[in-house]
């Protein structure tokens, strides 16, 4: 089914794009891994409505949600492709071919939600969004997704040293397989839709996330140990297939970049209040929250930071990224 709707997808595609520029009407295809309702889903909904809107139906949207057209290492390539226009994913499985997206995954680089909008929206935020044009796409928005945390089946974590030997999902980044690594821990990087079954079976004893994936995804259903350890204040990214957003007209192009502007706006409202709403939801299925000792884990992270901040750009970014009041 997955295939197929992939191939009707990029069929679609196809025939819009053949015809040329948007003399009738061209519908856009964007992909998210997350359930309908989702904050990214409906960022991006409301993103297409507001093109509709814009473009007196010229352009339109459809978003293919729930991980539809495959998980988010294939819908990157999708998009870079051009078989779909759109995607909302993590920036963390960017940082192997952007580097500059490696600065806003680095653990605990961000003191909090705010300084983490301040850089986002900020001078660094564009020098991020440039980095993505020779990969082939346009960044169009950065979405919120809270802080990421480690949680699991096996045992309740209130220190690093609880960590030890425990075997974590991990999101596909480098990064993160080091900072498991550097908290005693064995990382296996896998697709998020693999992550419920692994936990069950044992493959491995949890993972990491902010609570509206912990819940949508179920995972608090069999992994109960939730610690709010914030490793990462890591934004989500939507971007667009560069050729196909260097086809429109520059005034399309002002109105999608506008479109996606305000529906930052949108997504932040319905990020914060669907964090408050899911941390309830997987308290009720009996998820137990444990406050760790913070500081060391963020002591643990300097060998993420000697390896993979090593060139002057990076070092100058992540400098520039502290500086930000
Ligand atoms: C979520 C993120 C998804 C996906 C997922 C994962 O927080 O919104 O795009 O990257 O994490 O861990 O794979």
């Amino acid at each position: 089914m997955k295939n197929f709707v992939r191939l009707a997808a990029g069929l679609m595609v196809a025939a819009s794009f053949m015809s040329g520029a948007a003399t009738a009407q061209t519908v856009l295809k964007s992909s998210d891994t997350h359930p309908d309702g989702y904050p990214t889903v409906e960022g991006v909904k409301y993103f297409g409505e507001l093109l509709k809107e814009r473009t007196q139906g010229r352009y339109s949207l459809e978003v293919y949600h729930s991980a539809q057209l495959g998980e988010e290492k294939d819908t990157i390539e999708q998009v870079r492709s051009g078989v779909i226009e759109l995607n909302r994913v993590s920036m963390a499985p960017f940082n192997g071919t952007v580097k500059e997206s490696i600065v806003p995954a680095l653990p605990y680089i961000f003191r909090s939600e705010e300084h983490m909008h301040k850089v986002m929206d900020g001078a660094i935020g564009e020098q991020i969004k440039k980095a993505f044009e020779p990969a082939g796409l346009v960044v169009l928005a950065f979405y919120d997704a809270g802080a990421r945390s480690f949680y699991n089946k096996t045992k309740p974590i209130n220190s690093v040293a609880d960590m030890k030997g425990l075997k974590f999902r991990v999101i596909q980044s480098d990064i993160f397989v080091d900072m498991v690594a550097a908290l005693g821990a064995n990382a296996t990087p896998m697709p998020y839709g693999e992550v419920y079954s692994g936990i069950e079976t044992g493959v491995i004893d949890g993972a990491e996330n902010n609570f509206p994936s912990y819940d949508t995804a179920k995972h608090a259903e069999v992994a109960k140990n939730y610690s709010l350890d914030e490793h990462t204040i890591l934004p989500e990214v939507f971007v667009m297939n560069k050729a196909a957003f260097d086809k429109l007209t520059p005034e399309d192009q002002a109105v999608f970049k506008q479109a996606a502007k305000d529906s930052v706006a949108k997504q932040r409202e319905l990020w914060s209040a669907k964090v408050t709403e899911s941390r309830t939801n997987v308290e009720k299925l009996g998820a137990q929250i444990t406050m760790p000792d913070k500081q060391g884990f963020i002591d643990a992270m300097a060998p993420v930071y000697e390896k993979h901040v090593k060139d002057d750009v990076l070092k100058k970014m992540v400098e520039d990224v502290k500086a930000v009041q």
